[in-house]
Formats: structure tokens, sequence, C-alpha cells
């Protein structure tokens, strides 16, 4: 089964390279040709999630799915949520968006926050949605080098380890886009074999 993945976030590609097993070939935009900007304008992560996959499925008529995630901080009400790319402004690195969270933290004790990811795939004309969660807590400080975005400030609960601590296969056993990812890839192949036994 061929996919097509709608990021330019090259990190999530190399994150649900690590989850697939032989049943699925996940190509990036790269492959198909598409070097682009996605709009991505809605206030939700549903909704993003489902317009990025719909925008390449339209242009390509191929299937395909798109994930939007965002770090849901508690005593922030939830930001930078759906803002999370851009949190300390357009254009701005990964950096510059944990130096303004654990600022705004700085005088809060509550720390708990959690990543959500929302993915929308999308074949032929239906769409369907899957959502993956994992709470945790904010550390003060950066830890760690690996992982992309806020994983050196995220700690998952009854882990040791920062997100930016562990190697991918470790990330992705318990991330919010490893889980997101495990539904779908448990539909796609539920959905092959009622098919494969219809035909028989
Ligand atoms: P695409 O829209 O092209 O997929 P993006 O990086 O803009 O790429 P999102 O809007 O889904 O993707 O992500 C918003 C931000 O949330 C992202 O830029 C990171 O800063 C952060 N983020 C997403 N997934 C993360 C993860 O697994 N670990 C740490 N931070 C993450």
């Amino acid at each position: 089964m061929e996919l097509v993945f709608a990021t330019n976030n090259i990190h999530k590609i190399n994150e649900i390279r690590n989850l697939l097993n032989d049943s699925f070939k996940i190509l990036s935009l790269a492959e198909i040709g598409f070097t682009g900007e996605i709009p991505e304008d809605s206030s939700t992560l549903e909704g993003n999630a489902s317009q990025k996959a719909w925008f390449i499925r339209h242009k390509f008529g191929i299937n395909c799915f798109a994930d939007d995630t965002g770090l849901e901080v508690e005593a922030l009400n939830g930001e930078p949520g759906v803002y999370s790319a851009r949190y300390a402004g357009a254009g701005r690195s990964f950096s510059d968006n944990m130096t303004k969270l654990l600022e705004k933290m700085s005088e809060i004790n509550n720390r708990n926050a959690r990543f959500r990811t929302v993915i929308s795939l999308v074949t032929g004309d239906q769409e369907i949605q899957f959502e993956g969660v994992v709470r945790g807590e904010i550390l003060r400080e950066r830890r760690g080098i690996q992982g992309f975005g806020y994983d050196p400030v995220f700690r998952p609960e009854g882990c040791e380890l920062t997100f930016a601590e562990m190697d991918l296969e470790q990330k992705n056993q318990i991330s919010h886009r490893g889980r997101a990812f495990n539904q779908m890839v448990s539909y796609l192949l539920r959905f092959r074999d009622d098919n494969a036994d219809r035909k028989v």
C-alpha cells in the first residue's frame, strides 16, 4: 500500500518510516515532486490536519495523510496548541519557541502538558481521523539533542528521559504521533483484510 505523507517536516517523515513494516510504503512530498507550502490556517488541529491532507489529495489525486500536532500546556490554557510551530513568531526556530515557553512558565509550578496529534487519512473521497495523546511535564531546562521541536523540554509521564534523550524507537513507542499512526495502520490493515475476504 502506498501513501503520501503530506508534511514538510523531515523529522516527522523519519519517525513514521521508523514505525513501518513491509505492508506500507510512505512517500514524501519531495518524492512526488512537490516542494511548495501547504496551507494550514485552521484554528484547530483537526481542521489543519484535514486541510493539509485534502490539499495534496486534490492536487495529486493520490491517497495521503497529514498530521497536525500541538503541545498543550495545562497552566497556559492549552497554549501553544495549534500555534506550536510559530509560538515565538512566524519563521522562528524550535529553539526560539522553547525559549518563549520556558520564560512564560518560569514562575509556574504546574508543569503538566500533553502532546496531541491528529492524523487525517484521505483515501478516494473519504476522510477519517485518528488521535494520539501523550501526557507529561515541561522541564525547567532543556535535556537531550535528539528529536525535534519541544522534545528537549518534554518528559513523558512515567519516564526518566525527555523525548530528546530517547532514540526514535523509544519515542515512537509512547509518543502522540506513534499512537495516532499505529491506529491508522490498524485501520488500513483491517480495511485491506476485509476487502480481501470479500473477493474470495
Ligand atoms: P507540517 O505542517 O508540514 O507537517 P510542522 O512542523 O508545521 O510541519 P505541525 O504544525 O504539526 O508541523 O507541528 C507544530 C509544531 O509542534 C512543530 O513545529 C514542533 O515545534 C511541534 N511538534 C510537533 N510534533 C512534535 C514532536 O513530536 N516533538 C516535539 N515537538 C513537536
